[in-house]
């Protein structure tokens, strides 16, 4: 057995059985080894980031890394950024990059970089296999280490002549980590701060804004009067009806101050000290108010729902968590906006959905529209690098065959990744996604006027306008081989996406929408 089928038997072995891939020369002998080893199924990326943010939306989903095969430092580089953004999720995730042969590595060949320093900025474990009887081993350690709380990314690089020649033999999973205890005085300390009277924000992040941890912390907020708010932006958010409801964290740091005015305690679960996104003149870093302490009840490694479970039961033993109650908005006519397509979504949210939300500025709406729709997920821009969405989706409609995912993209963010819908296309997801066409980078035009910056001009608007020409999507789509419509009132996009939800498999609607403001 050569080491590329090794490997991927060891991997197929650790519940890895899904590689996101774009190869090249190095990786031929991977790409040989599926046929021999078909429980692992090879999905076609055109581009690296759309493979790596597939496996980012895998990974959210299921809990376990798929695999993102990527083609030396530049395949890798290109995939950077929806790595980035997947640390920033603590989505589990197995790079896989290929390398030259050893011996051809010191002829300087054009693809020759720095491999393990675009890994290193990205990855919480890095190994290069050196030798053909090693990499099966290293393939589980990668695995295991991918999984340790709270998950990461694991970069395995695989040398063309590691991957040709014989001797590899697969090895079994390795044992992972549990997610760590929090102590009982931890527990303690905490209850005495909710208990205190003085006002408390619990803030969740991480698992703590799945079910359990929602429910527990409801019952915590009703016992204690702590308010809850959740990290701006969650890797993967339950809500719906059924659920109790948190608020996210605002984006804007003037609006996540306003929310955490009057906290004299700031109660970490799961989530980190808030921070304003970017620094604007004249504005503080920390969103901490000034006379409020921070306590941790868990970190991102730690077991986040147990430790509110168990605080729920000291602080609000007899307390019932407080469920949404059902409700959505009537689908609205009339012309088609972020707000009458917020509550055209809601009306229309089909239960169990799966959302990838990178609808930026048109997205102000979406939260409060379909709050009360049935239970679904929400899956965020976690590391607020653009081109997430649809590939996001991608690897969330592999990792939950039977339920809908939906892209909520903006126009300016689909741009980067589009390629995405090829593969949607290709591997028939039950993927809907419907592109906000604003015409513009909306958010920036905003913050051009945020950071003090003077702009009066052309050129400068210039930069932040994406007519000129006017991007069609449903061109862009159908030539993807996704079936695609454009709706310019809400009626439109109601009739649109009710016939998308009716059909299986793949469809966009290009829902034109004017900027904010
Ligand atoms: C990888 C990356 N490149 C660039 C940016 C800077 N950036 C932030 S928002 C934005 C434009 C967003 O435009 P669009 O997706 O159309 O959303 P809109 O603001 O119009 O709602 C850009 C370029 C980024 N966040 N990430
Ligand atoms: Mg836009």
């Amino acid at each position: 057995m050569n080491g590329a089928q090794a490997l991927i038997r060891t991997l197929v072995r650790c519940g890895v059985d899904v590689c996101f891939s774009n190869p090249g020369t190095s990786e031929m002998h991977f790409v040989a080894a599926l046929d021999a080893v078909p429980e692992m199924r090879g999905v076609l990326c055109l581009f690296e980031g759309v493979a790596t943010g597939a496996a980012d939306g895998y990974g959210r989903m299921t809990e376990r890394p798929a695999g993102a095969l990527l083609h030396l430092g530049p395949g890798l580089a290109n995939g950077l950024a929806n790595l980035h953004n997947a640390r920033r999720a603590s989505t589990p995730v197995l790079a896989v990059v290929g390398d030259h042969a050893a011996y051809h590595k010191r002829f300087d060949a054009p693809l020759e970089s720095d491999i393990d320093a675009l890994a290193g900025s990205v990855s919480a474990w890095v190994r290069r296999s050196a030798r053909t009887e090693d990499v099966a081993a290293d393939a589980a350690e990668a695995v295991a280490a991918a999984m340790t709380p709270p998950g990461g990314i694991a970069t395995l690089i695989l040398p063309a002549d590691v991957s040709w020649s014989e001797g590899g033999e697969p090895a079994p999973a390795l044992p992972v980590r549990s997610p760590a205890p929090v102590p009982g005085d931890v527990l303690d300390s905490v209850a005495r701060t909710l208990r205190s009277g003085a006002p408390c924000v619990i803030l969740l992040g991480g698992s703590a804004v799945r079910r359990p941890g929602l429910e527990a912390a409801s019952r915590i907020a009703q016992a204690t009067g702590a308010r809850l708010l959740s990290e701006t932006f969650p890797a993967r958010l339950e809500r719906g009806a059924g659920i109790p409801v948190v608020d996210r964290l605002a984006y804007l740091a003037e609006f996540a101050v306003a929310q955490l005015a009057g906290a004299r305690h700031l109660i970490l679960a799961g989530a980190r000290a808030p921070v304003s996104f970017f620094a604007y003149p004249g504005q503080p870093s920390s969103l901490v108010p000034d006379d409020c302490q921070v306590s941790v009840l868990a970190e991102a490694g730690d077991d986040v729902g147990a430790a509110l479970a168990s605080l729920a039961d000291l602080v609000a033993p007899d307390t019932k968590p407080l469920a949404r109650e059902p409700e959505r908005p009537r689908p609205p006519d009339g012309d088609l906006t972020g707000e009458s397509a917020a509550a055209v979504i809601g009306a229309l949210l089909p239960e169990g959905a799966v959302v990838s939300d990178e609808a930026n500025t048109s997205g102000l709406w979406l939260p409060a529209a379909t709050a009360g729709a049935p239970p679904h997920d929400w899956l965020t821009l976690t590391g607020g690098a653009i081109g997430q969405g649809l590939p996001l989706a991608t690897g969330a409609a592999i990792a939950c065959p039977g339920r809908r995912v939906i892209a909520l993209e903006a126009d300016g963010s689909a741009m980067y990744t589009i390629s995405a819908l090829w593969t949607h296309a290709r591997e028939g997801l039950d993927v809907t996604t419907i592109i906000f066409n604003n015409r513009s980078y909306a958010i920036l035009g905003l913050e051009l006027g945020r950071v003090g910056a003077q702009a009066s001009g052309d050129a400068a608007r210039d930069l932040l306008d994406l007519s000129r020409p006017d991007l069609d999507f449903v061109a862009l789509a159908t030539g993807m081989g996704v079936p695609a419509s454009r709706a310019r009132t809400a009626g439109e996009l109601a009739a649109q996406l009710r016939g998308a939800l009716a059909e299986p498999g793949p469809r966009l609607i290009e829902a034109v929408v004017p900027p904010p403001g």
